[in-house]
């Protein structure tokens, strides 16, 4: 493909910079000047130089002086004491205005910068706005799971725009706008390559280094560190005859070639490790725990200041369907939660927002609030694995603000998710999240444009947890098509309404898996039962659901503290949508709203179709009021997904009619 694609709007994503209409702040900001901004300098020169002249029609004049009409500098004085945080003040002298962007931090000059901007496109720039912000969380990481033959674990948008036979892309400015996307939503670190790491992706750290140092330079000037995945292995693949992290030489080993990799790349943030999950290598081969496993790492990468993440995803991929005494569920905190307290300082555990792995609804994990004396991080999938594959519209900001506002009562209430990883309830060197790009290389980054709202989503919601779907999702809007009421209207509703009705017409109530085996898209209602994956809903004629309460079941439910676990211990308590998760249902069973479990179950179908014909209807009404290739891109993805939402209605409902006899109460279509 050849670059003419960049001048697509869609590539542009939220940074396009539109010409503001009727613009009251015509004629102002002509000037700027940028001060103690380091290696940032030239990010914040170029995005202003961009900003302003595409938003208001001038390419800013750049001054050396204080006396600018916006002045990027940094001050180590006052409340802020964040090196990521600023303060953006704005004042009217002599009919001009002026905006003072300050931070004691170049990073924190560089989030003003797009904040500032970000502010002009919502018209939020006026006389006396004096604002503190700083990112509430230290890590704000995204996760590729990108293969160095370019391939894409799970990627639904094209391939790597990192990776191509084994070496890296021609076009490496492309790795550049990306960063400042990233960087736009305060994105401060990036792993390239897949947890899954392989022979070839174990060269990144040996012969193939220099990829790596090459991507990290692009990377830092937008203020974004480098991760690496590696396996945990990788002695065995330079000659040593074990892995085992109590080893002398291996932990030699691994010292020397850390010492390699940061040589090259001295801010390198760290490793990300993948170990004895999913026939990944790891410490139980050698009888060791993962506290002594990454520790050993962990002592590699201290006395350059990195850090350790180690995901917490380890569970039995080799379980028997008819043994119904393990849980995968019941896994992670299992293993991990007897080890709190026994990880280095510089290790921080990766934990998946559920137990399983990111169905459209799970319960929240229980290792938030179990482990106290552990850095932890969040990870989320912005990649729409299980939820629609960017073919489908699935807007996760309203599942992982469910997720971030879980209360855990780890201290008593109030201890939520999103406080736990802002380092707010116990103290932790390092928190905050991690999420599983969704990007590649596809023209507009995401497959389908409105997946875009998911990164520009996810990384507010790391900056601060604490945002609301609502704001986030006309900030991405505005910023994407205009200030237009009607437009921003139209998407908010869509975006906001769509994970539900993917649910809708999905699976139910917490159910999950009930999608084909291996690529995970379209439904397949018994495509995860009789296999090893721990993912058995174990329908029968009469009753569907897994018991997970501590009185007659796995005991899951007693995984979370009492107020939690007492909750999900009952079918009456029980949030209904997580009820199947929890419990084993009859069909009959009547839930809060008078119906059954299986006409809710055929109700919930009928209506996610009929949904997706009322999202259709809206995006219609947009025609001619946003880009016409967004328009009938975005239209075609709707079409598609309407088929494909029969086909999920048809097939569970379907499912369910077979084995339970008991027929529609509005005698609806189901396929005997
Ligand atoms: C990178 C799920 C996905 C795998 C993924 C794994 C993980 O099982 O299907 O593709 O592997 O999660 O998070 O490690």
């Amino acid at each position: 493909m050849g670059q003419d694609y960049k001048s697509l709007r869609d590539y542009g994503c939220w940074l396009n910079y539109d010409p503001l209409p009727g613009n009251k702040y015509l004629g102002k900001f002509k000037t700027v000047s940028v001060w103690g901004a380091g290696s940032l300098r030239g990010a914040i020169v170029s995005e202003l130089t961009r900003g302003l002249q595409g938003l208001l029609g001038e390419a800013p004049e750049l001054l050396v002086g204080e006396e600018a009409s916006v002045v990027v500098r940094r001050e180590e004085q006052g409340n802020l004491g964040n090196p990521e945080g600023f303060r953006l003040k704005v004042r009217e002298q002599q009919g001009q205005l002026r905006a003072v962007i300050s931070s004691p931090g170049e990073r924190g000059l560089l989030y003003g910068t797009f904040a500032f901007l970000r502010f002009l496109q919502l018209g939020e720039i006026a006389p006396g706005l004096d604002l503190v912000d700083g990112p509430r969380t230290g890590l704000r990481l995204i996760n590729h799971w990108d293969n160095l033959d370019g391939s894409v674990e799970r990627g639904y948008a094209g391939r790597s725009i990192f990776f191509r036979d084994n070496q890296l892309v021609d076009d490496l400015e492309r790795v550049r706008d990306y960063a400042r996307l990233l960087a736009s939503v305060g994105i401060n670190g990036v792993a390239v390559n897949n947890v899954n790491v392989h022979k070839e992706e174990t060269q990144l750290i040996a012969a193939k280094l220099e990829m790596a140092k090459t991507l990290s330079a692009i990377f830092r000037e937008y203020g974004i560190r480098l991760y690496l995945s590696i396996n945990f292995a990788s002695p065995l693949e330079f000659g040593l005859d074990t892995a085992d992290p109590l080893e002398p030489a291996v932990q030699e080993w691994w010292q020397r070639r850390t010492a390699e990799v940061y040589r090259a790349i001295p801010d390198l943030g760290g490793f990300l490790v993948k170990a004895d999950s999913e026939n990944r290598p790891g410490p139980f081969t050698y009888g060791r725990s993962h506290a002594e496993g990454a520790n050993m790492l962990a002592r590699a990468v201290e006395p350059f200041g990195g850090v350790v993440i180690w995901r917490c995803f380890v569970y039995n991929c080799q379980q028997d369907w008819r043994d119904t005494q393990t849980d995968r569920a019941r896994a992670a905190y299992d293993h991990f939660k007897p080890l709190d307290g026994q990880f280095a300082d510089n290790v921080i555990l990766q934990i998946k927002n559920g137990p399983m792995d990111f169905q459209v609804r799970e319960p929240v994990s229980p290792l938030f609030g179990g482990l106290e004396r552990t850095n932890q991080i969040l990870e989320l999938q912005i990649t729409q694995e299980y939820t629609g594959q960017q073919r489908h519209l699935c807007y996760l900001v309203p599942q992982w603000k469910e997720i971030l506002d879980f209360d855990t009562y780890a201290k008593g209430p109030g201890a939520t998710v999103g406080k736990i990883v802002s380092g707010a309830v116990f103290p932790m060197r390092f928190s905050g999240l991690a999420g599983v790009s969704n990007v590649g290389s596809d023209p507009n980054w995401t497959g389908h444009t409105l997946a875009q709202a998911n990164l520009y989503g996810y990384g507010r919601l790391a900056w601060d947890p604490g945002l609301s779907a609502q704001r986030i999702t006309e900030e991405w809007a505005v910023l994407t098509f205009g200030q237009e009421p009607e437009v921003v209207e139209t998407i908010g509703e869509l975006l906001l309404g769509s994970w539900e009705i993917y649910e809708n017409y999905t699976v139910p109530l917490g159910i999950g898996w009930m999608c084909n085996p291996g690529h995970h898209y379209g439904p397949s209602p018994e495509g995860y039962e009789f296999s090893r994956w721990g993912t058995y809903h174990r329908a029968d004629r009469s009753a569907i659901g897994v018991d997970r309460s501590v009185k007659s079941g796995t005991g899951f439910a007693g995984q979370y503290h009492p107020e939690n676990a007492l909750r999900y211990e009952s079918p009456e308590t029980c949030p209904e949508e997580l009820l199947l998760f929890f419990h084993r249902i009859p069909y009959t069973y009547r839930l809060k709203s008078g119906k059954t479990l299986i006409q809710h179950i055929y109700d919930t179908h009928f209506r996610g179709v009929e949904q997706v014909e009322e999202m259709i209807e809206k995006w219609k009404g947009l025609e001619g009021k946003i880009d016409a290739a967004t328009f009938r891109h975005v239209l075609q993805r709707l079409e598609g997904q309407l088929v494909d939402a029969k086909e999920w209605r048809d097939v569970i409902n379907t499912y369910f009619y077979r084995l339970t006899h008991i027929p529609d109460d509005q005698g609806r279509r189901i396929y005997p």
